[in-house]
């Protein structure tokens, strides 16, 4: 059914702490609710939340870019099989070049708005069978003291996956740090670790050396130069995980790395989420396992990557727990972790309730 009407709503989140990327602080995020609507009150929604650091685009060059795409949306009924994530969108589309955050949006609303026409979720539109919750890695943050509490607190509420980024500050810190944080799970939680490039293979080859290392499931972006994993790799047993390396190498280079045996997908920093489907289909043709993350989304989009990760990456704990870094949402209805879960709604994002709070529309 073609779409009839759309609205741009641009938000602003206040962050509890703030939050560091590497190179940025954030004080807020903003980002851009896509609302379409077809003629029979169908409803999708799509977040368009181009993070400073990790996206190219700003907030204000993805809205030139949605404001101006909006009405081709509504000229070209969108085709059958959107579902199938092989294409037909980015055809629907033609030629433009659009901002990966900008495609993600438009993606997920076609995507949810057909979900509501067919009552069902956007997991099983996407993939019949899906499971109807998805594990989350727990996120861990702060000194010692506040991630051991946080990883105690984590694993009693159920999370069997936790992660904690290493690399930012003091080598010996994120040495006790990890072997504090393994001490307080107790072999009941995986511990995932993202050291963002920040280290050279001695330093990275030392540190595993000094960590309890048998609670690691994998670390991700060890290394400022990717060419030296396989040696990481050689001298430590830890499985790496490939994260920000796929935004400027291929999958088929860094698979042929020994050792990289995991890649990171966050949709919105690789542009879209037919790319994505791509890239998970051919990371398990590779033997490869996929987490798809987020990028500090707003709840509309950890709900939609909430749908994908059930869809393409089946039971694997996706990198989802960043909605507790918010004190506000653009929707009413919180969207809990219960048992290191989140629940997929059967009827996806068409019931949700904005919150209007947060929320100005831009006027078209
Ligand atoms: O370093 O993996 C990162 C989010 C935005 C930008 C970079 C990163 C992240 C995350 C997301 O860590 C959460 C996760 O992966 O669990
Ligand atoms: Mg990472």
């Amino acid at each position: 059914m073609p779409i009839l009407s759309f609205k741009i709503f641009h938000y602003r989140l206040p962050l509890r702490n703030g939050l560091t990327i590497p190179g940025k602080a954030l004080r807020e995020r903003e980002g851009l609710l896509l609302v379409v609507n077809d003629e029979n009150g169908h409803r999708g929604y799509g977040d368009i939340s181009p993070l400073p650091g990790l996206n190219a685009e700003t907030i204000t060059t993805a809205r030139a870019q949605l404001v101006n795409l909006c009405p081709l949306l509504r000229r070209k009924p969108f085709p059958p099989g959107i579902e199938n994530l092989d294409g037909k969108i980015a055809s629907w589309l033609s030629e433009e070049s659009i901002a990966p955050s900008v495609l993600v949006g438009v993606e997920s609303a076609v995507l949810t708005l057909k979900a509501g026409e067919e009552e069902e979720g956007l997991a099983a539109l996407l993939q019949k069978n899906s499971p109807k919750t998805v594990a989350v890695s727990g996120l861990l943050h702060g000194e010692t003291s506040a991630v051991v509490a946080q990883a105690a607190e984590l694993v009693a509420g159920g999370f069997q996956s936790l992660k904690l980024k290493v690399g930012e500050t003091d080598f010996k810190k994120d040495i006790e740090k990890v072997n504090a944080v393994s001490d307080a799970v107790g072999g009941k939680a995986i511990l995932r670790l993202d050291a963002n490039r920040a280290w050279e293979l001695s330093e990275a080859v030392e540190f595993a050396r000094r960590i309890d290392f048998a609670a690691v499931e994998y670390i991700e972006e060890p290394l400022k130069d990717i060419s030296k994993l396989p040696a990481f790799y050689a001298e430590t047993l830890i499985p790496v995980a490939v994260d920000e390396s796929l935004l400027n190498s291929r999958l088929e280079d860094l698979k042929s790395l020994d050792g990289v045996e995991i890649v990171i997908l966050k949709p919105t920093a690789l542009g879209g989420l037919e790319r994505t489907s791509r890239l998970a289909r051919q990371a398990k043709g590779y033997g490869l396992l996929s987490v798809i993350s987020s990028s500090f989304e707003s709840g509309v989009g950890i709900r939609i990557l909430a749908n994908i990760a059930s869809a393409l990456s089946r039971n694997v704990p996706a990198g989802l727990d960043t909605l507790k870094w918010f004190d506000a949402d653009v929707t009413t209805e919180p969207l809990t972790i219960r048992n290191g879960h989140l629940d997929l709604p059967q009827r996806q994002c068409p019931d949700i309730t904005l919150n209007p709070a947060v929320l100005t529309e831009i006027p078209l």
